[in-house]
């Protein structure tokens, strides 16, 4: 594809390139999105069922045992030529930001150095009760319980109904807020709050750019709607900056 020039001039005068990410930056690694048909985790499960407290309270051994099934799968897969090029970028530019909605994690396993993780993190698991994180519990209970007040473990995912974690989501408002480029990745941009971070970028003037083969409700203000897989886009936009 050719690459618009006002993307490379933007880039290469950039001193602070934010990168805001959905499931569709890990689709190419193997991850399931949630929302495309067919595929998407969503189009084959219920998530009321499966990514709410309520649903956890109410079946914790189903819920438990969907994530350990996709913690399984997520720790076979890699990451691929889009997360490569975004560790690429932080030679290239100033300071580099990655704000994404993944819990997969692969954008820290493929070095990226600056990331906000708006969901979490499904590596973590936190105790129900207290929201504590905890680093050691029994593979044999399932769900297996928190070592400091026997309280259920959950993975450390934020659900449908709760609250994104405070600090990393003003952390995300402010690097929107204050980047001179925003490259906004395969996201289908419906989930709130995080949906309403670009706008951020949008109203102080930073220049944005949509990677997604899909457009989306966010498309028409981006500056620029990219059509096509991240792990084929990504490095092409690189290639300006070269
Ligand atoms: C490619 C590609 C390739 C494919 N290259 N691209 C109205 C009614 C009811 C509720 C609400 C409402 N308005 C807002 C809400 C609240 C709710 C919400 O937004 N719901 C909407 C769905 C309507 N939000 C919340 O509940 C949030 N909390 C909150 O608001 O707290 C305040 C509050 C408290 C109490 C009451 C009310 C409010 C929390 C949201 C948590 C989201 N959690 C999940 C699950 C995480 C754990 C897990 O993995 O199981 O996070 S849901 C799921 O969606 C996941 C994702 O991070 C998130 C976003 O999805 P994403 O990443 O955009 O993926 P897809 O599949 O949607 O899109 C993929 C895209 O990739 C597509 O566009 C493809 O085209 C593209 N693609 N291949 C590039 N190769």
């Amino acid at each position: 594809m050719d690459i618009p020039v006002n993307l490379c001039n933007r880039l290469k005068a950039a001193r602070h390139v934010v990168a805001f990410t959905g499931a569709g930056m890990s689709a190419e690694s193997g991850v399931p999105t949630f929302r495309d048909s067919q595929t998407g985790l969503w189009s084959n499960f219920r998530a009321e069922d499966l990514a709410t407290p309520h649903a956890f309270l109410k079946n914790p051994v189903i819920v438990w045992q969907w994530y350990a099934s996709r913690r399984e799968a997520i720790s076979k897969v890699q990451p691929n030529r889009g997360h490569l090029a975004l560790v690429q970028l932080q030679t290239m530019i100033e300071k580099v930001t990655v704000v994404t909605q993944n819990i997969d994690n692969l954008h820290k396993r493929a070095g990226q150095e600056i990331v906000v993780e708006l969901h979490g993190n499904i590596e973590r698991v936190k105790c129900f009760e207290e929201n504590r994180v905890v680093d050691r519990f029994s593979p044999d209970e399932v769900p297996p319980t928190c070592p400091f007040c026997g309280g259920l473990l959950r993975p450390d995912v934020v659900w449908f109904g709760e609250l994104l974690p405070a600090e990393e989501f003003k952390r995300a408002e402010d690097a929107c807020g204050q980047c001179d480029v925003l490259l906004v990745i395969g996201t289908s941009g419906v989930v709130y709050p995080a949906a309403a971070l670009p706008q951020l970028a949008v109203q102080s003037g930073a220049y944005v750019v949509e990677v997604n083969p899909e457009r989306t409700p966010f498309s028409r203000h981006a500056d620029v709607s990219l059509q096509g897989p991240s792990g084929k886009l990504l490095p092409e936009i690189l290639e300006c900056l070269m």
